[in-house]
């Protein structure tokens, strides 16, 4: 494990507040220059929240948790950058590459490090029936004890299906102040959570609880986009089987899906889908540090 890995694990053990942050947003999930700009707008507003940001990616070959400032506009330039999921690490440590962690990715070195709480926009899912595409994030999910704020699942995958899926694997899906399963650019999808949960302390003793009965799991927590920028779901359906059908007759397919989806999505709406992915993230950091504050206060209340 590197150097900075080691570093976030001492920040851990004095208990300060640490929220970890993917980078494959950065990389392949935003145009520039609003890529860098949103890393920079979500550290704020962790450390306005009285968290630490670790964001986490691959510089050079070198896992890092806990990116400076230099080194998130650099991975937020790169050219020919890895999308890195669990099975690229390898990869991209032997041939020295520079990538942006997914959320199963960013998970398991957050893990790693000892870091509890994870935020993110959306997670991977399932993709169209049929496909056989299924997000490794579920699979991180399954196996991986940390508490994960996200806006559900990215509206182009199936949702049922991946609601299956996370119930089959034993994850607590939690609406935060809401009963319905959120749809990333949408509040609403019209499917149920397993649990619903209000306040940042009633997640942490619902996560503690979880954990301490031996669960391996992480728990999901599902924020509704904010109400300015969310889209209703029929605004967003035409654009999304459009997308879809060109990824199709494209022959797009595996790491590239997501990205390429994304990308059209925000031409196809003229940038609404932009505004609302960014908001919600600004949105998941702000829960995420409250999380991670509320955490810390609850480890130390029992260590003292
Ligand atoms: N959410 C976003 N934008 C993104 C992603 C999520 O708003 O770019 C990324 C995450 O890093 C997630 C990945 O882990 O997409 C899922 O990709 P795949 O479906 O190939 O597993
Ligand atoms: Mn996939």
């Amino acid at each position: 494990m590197s150097k900075q890995i080691i570093e976030a694990q001492i920040l851990n053990k004095i208990s300060i507040p640490l929220l970890s942050l993917e980078s494959t947003v950065l990389t392949h999930g935003l145009p520039r220059p609003q890529n860098l700009t949103l890393a920079r707008d979500m550290q704020r507003v962790v450390r306005e929240n009285g968290a630490t940001p670790a964001t986490i990616g691959v510089l050079e070959g070198k896992v890092i948790v806990g990116l400076t400032d230099a080194q998130l506009e650099q991975l937020a330039n790169a050219e020919n950058v890895r999308k890195i999921s669990r099975r690229d690490f390898a990869a991209a440590i032997v041939k020295k590459e520079t990538g942006g962690t997914t959320v199963a990715g960013t998970m398991f070195a957050a893990h790693r490090a000892g870091i509890k709480v994870f935020a993110t926009g959306g997670i991977g899912g399932v993709h169209e029936a049929g496909s056989l595409d299924i997000s490794a994030d579920l699979q991180a999910l399954a196996d991986t004890p940390m508490i994960v704020v996200c806006a559900g699942a990215k509206a182009i995958l199936d949702l049922p299906a991946t609601l299956e899926y996370l119930e089959t694997m034993g994850v607590p899906v939690i609406g935060y102040q809401t009963d319905e399963f959120p749809a990333f650019y949408s509040r609403e999808s019209g499917l149920p959570v397993s649990a619903r949960l209000d306040t940042p302390q009633e997640v942490v003793a619902f996560a503690k609880a979880h954990w301490e009965l031996g669960m391996e799991s992480a728990v999901l927590v599902c924020q509704p986009p904010p109400a300015i920028t969310a889209l209703p779901r029929q605004a967003v359906e035409g654009a999304i089987q459009q997308a879809r059908q060109e990824a199709r007759q494209r022959n797009i397919h595996g790491q590239a899906l997501t990205p390429f989806l994304l990308q059209r999505l925000n031409e196809l709406t003229d940038g609404a889908t932009l505004r609302a992915n960014l908001d919600l993230l600004l949105n998941n950091a702000r829960l995420g540090a409250q999380i991670a504050c509320a955490y810390s206060a609850a480890i130390h209340q029992r260590a003292v």
